[in-house]
């Protein structure tokens, strides 16, 4: 029912199918695998702001880019875990910390980011962070304090990585996604659409998330957010039939996982929304900011849930599943 083995041409096939015949497709399997009409609603908030070493050419928080990104340091525990009561009255049901660390260094502010994941998780919601790279002992210890899912995008092929990162290999996202499954940690991993990527790169990362042994339990789909500054500032923005083919193609080869239209939602119509959703869609970030960037506001969000009769999806629907 659920394969790992997919060839790269039978992702190529699927891809590369007429699209609309790809959404009926699509959204058959989603019927069968995910319960209809539920999303998953994720909120997220950036703990650690700026400053950070990679070179990631899409990025607002790279030391290299003049950006102009308010850099900040860890914040305070209270005020993360109110962020977090904020978002659960909001709706989500799992919270998500990011920090613009190339890895998590073994100091007071990892220790400080533990306490923040078991604060927010005796508030009943799921725990979601992204911070860099992982060694096994630091997935472990995050498991040990509650985290439900550890966030680590491939963003792209591994062929065409290094035109958008130079400062860390393919292989070492691998090996922390390799450490946060081993620690026994639910794996969040997607891609950008809009990097200057063929639709090759497009194919092969779906492939490579299609064959990972589970398959993540959530892949976020993210359209570019061009940041001023940031070499891919003029890149131009893929189209909502774009993001349309990945979500589709991500939904018919992992059926069992959150598929989450991610940045870049804000630019979609409520109809361009409703669309990804009929197409496999069941996750979204919820809450007026993403990282440093504005996501689509809460009112707004609230009128397209009443208008499409969405009902957000429990906590702990999606822990591990296979
Ligand atoms: N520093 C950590 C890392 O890179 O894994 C965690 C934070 S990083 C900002 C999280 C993810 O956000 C990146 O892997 C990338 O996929 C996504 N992202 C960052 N900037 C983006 C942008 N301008 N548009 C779309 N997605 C973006
Ligand atoms: C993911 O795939 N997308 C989120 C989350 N995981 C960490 C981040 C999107 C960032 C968009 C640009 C910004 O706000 O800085
Ligand atoms: Fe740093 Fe993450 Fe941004 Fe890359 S994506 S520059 S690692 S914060």
């Amino acid at each position: 029912m659920v394969r790992h083995d997919w060839s790269l041409a039978e992702v190529r096939e699927i891809y590369r199918s007429p699209l609309l015949s790809l959404i009926m497709e699509a959204a058959a399997v989603h019927r069968q695998f995910q319960v209809p009409g539920q999303i998953q609603a994720c909120t997220l908030l950036s703990i650690k702001t700026g400053g950070c070493p990679e070179d990631c050419a899409y990025c607002a928080q790279s030391v290299r880019y003049r950006t102009d990104v308010k850099v900040h340091r860890l914040l305070d525990i209270e005020v993360v875990v109110e962020a977090a009561r904020q978002a659960k009255s909001a709706g989500a049901t799992r919270f998500c910390m990011g920090a613009a660390w190339r890895e998590v260094r073994n100091n007071r502010d990892f220790e400080r980011v533990l306490e923040m994941i078991r604060q927010v998780r005796a508030l009943g919601l799921e725990v979601c962070a992204t911070l860099g790279m992982l060694t096994p002992e630091q997935a472990s210890a995050l498991k040990e304090a509650g985290l439900t899912a550890y966030n680590h995008n491939l963003d792209t092929s591994e062929s065409y990585y290094g035109e958008i990162i130079t400062t860390r290999t393919y292989q070492d996202r691998l090996n922390t996604l390799a450490a946060a499954r081993m620690a026994g940690l639910s794996l969040c991993t997607g891609g950008i659409l809009g990097l200057g990527e063929s639709e090759e790169d497009r194919i092969a990362l779906l492939h490579t998330l299609s064959t990972m042994n589970p398959h993540p339990e959530s892949v976020p789909i993210n359209a570019l957010v061009p940041i001023e500054g940031t070499p891919l500032a003029q890149a131009e923005v893929p189209s909502v039939w774009d993001m349309v083919r990945a979500i589709a193609t991500a939904r018919i080869l992992m059926p069992k996982s959150m598929i989450r239209l991610a940045a870049g939602r804000e630019r979609l119509s409520p109809s361009e929304q409703a669309l990804c959703f009929v197409a496999g869609a069941n996750s979204i970030f919820l809450g007026d900011k993403l990282l440093t960037t504005p996501n689509a506001p809460l009112s707004s969000d609230e009128a397209l849930f009443a208008a499409l009769d969405v009902e957000l999806m429990p906590a702990f629907a999606d822990t591990l599943h296979e």
